[in-house]
């Protein structure tokens, strides 16, 4: 017998933003060179406070966009949903960000789906004719998920530290799971769902090295279901691994994507003296 289709469990860190905005370049080429760089400097004062010194209290960064509707995105990783607000609020009060337009925002938090863990239980309570969710259950899953946080793997999958300059690469998009009649993620039975992403990891373990994700969920907290976030160090190791995981059940058939975004961490300064209008 099947056991119903469950929720997994999940286990949250961090808060994250992904922020993207459109430059307003036909605002900023009347400045002045003098006063474009107060605007300069502000904004690099702005993004040093954000940036988070050693990340144990999450980070920002900066990543000119190629390609793509935006122009440039800033992304935020925080324990606390205020202190996101923190974030963004700083970030809306620079100079610079008078031309800026936003393009898209998503909110999340980091996730690791417990999918195998749940199925797991829910088979152990269903034999010992236990509940879902009652004593034993939450006793065992307890130590399940403590044994979880107690690795490395998911710890950073939690609580990222960004990547340092050998991962440079960035592609951020939203991804949903089909609710179709039919053809319905959150309807499959647990086990069902616990084996397609059984895949989905061994399909993702090869790129290990590669390419380093971060799954932010959004279930609740955006209109998208997750965020996810890939770093590399060559730009191609996107396209072949959102390729192949096309090809895995989980996202052949079940999942559903929103516009994507592609660039290039860079230091703030860099960035924005590179916007200086040439002198009249
Ligand atoms: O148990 C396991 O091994 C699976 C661990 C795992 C989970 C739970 C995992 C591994 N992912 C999980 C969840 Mn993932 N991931 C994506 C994308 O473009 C696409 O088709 C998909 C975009 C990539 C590239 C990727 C990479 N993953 C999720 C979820 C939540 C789904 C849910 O809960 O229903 C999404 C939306 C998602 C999407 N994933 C891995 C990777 C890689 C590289 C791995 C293995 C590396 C590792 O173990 O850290």
């Amino acid at each position: 017998m099947t056991t119903p289709a469950l929720a997994p469990e999940t286990l949250e860190g961090w808060y994250v933003l992904h922020q993207t905005f459109r430059l307003d370049r036909a605002a900023l080429r009347p400045l002045l060179p003098v006063d474009f760089d107060a605007i300069a400097d502000d904004f690099v004062h702005t993004m040093d406070a954000l940036a988070g010194g050693d990340g144990a209290n999450g980070w920002s960064a900066l990543v000119p966009l190629v390609g793509s509707r935006a122009d440039v995105m800033v992304m935020h990783f925080r324990p606390t949903l205020d202190a996101l607000g923190d974030a963004q609020a700083r970030l809306a009060q620079a100079r610079l960000s008078d031309y800026l337009t936003p393009v898209e925002f998503f909110l999340s938090v980091t996730e690791a789906g417990l999918y195998y863990v749940t199925a797991q239980l829910a088979k152990a309570a269903a034999a010992r004719k236990g509940r879902v969710g009652d004593e034993e259950y939450q006793a065992e899953l307890k130590k399940r998920v403590d044994a979880e946080l107690a690795t490395e793997h998911v710890r950073k999958r939690l609580y990222p530290p960004l990547p340092g300059g050998e991962m440079p690469y960035v592609c951020v998009y939203p991804m949903n799971k089909k609710r179709e009649t039919g053809q319905n993620w959150y309807a499959l039975p647990i086990e069902e769902r616990s084996e397609l992403m059984k895949w989905h990891g061994l399909t993702g373990r090869k790129y290990a090295g590669r390419v380093l994700q971060i799954i932010s969920g959004s279930i609740g907290l955006d209109l998208w279901e997750w965020a996810v976030t890939l770093f590399a160090a060559d730009p191609l190791e996107f396209k072949k691994i959102v390729s192949e995981m096309r090809f895995d059940e989980a996202s052949a058939k079940y999942g559903e994507f929103g516009n994507f975004y592609v660039g290039r961490i860079a230091p703030p300064d860099a960035w924005v003296r590179g916007l200086r209008p040439a002198a009249r």
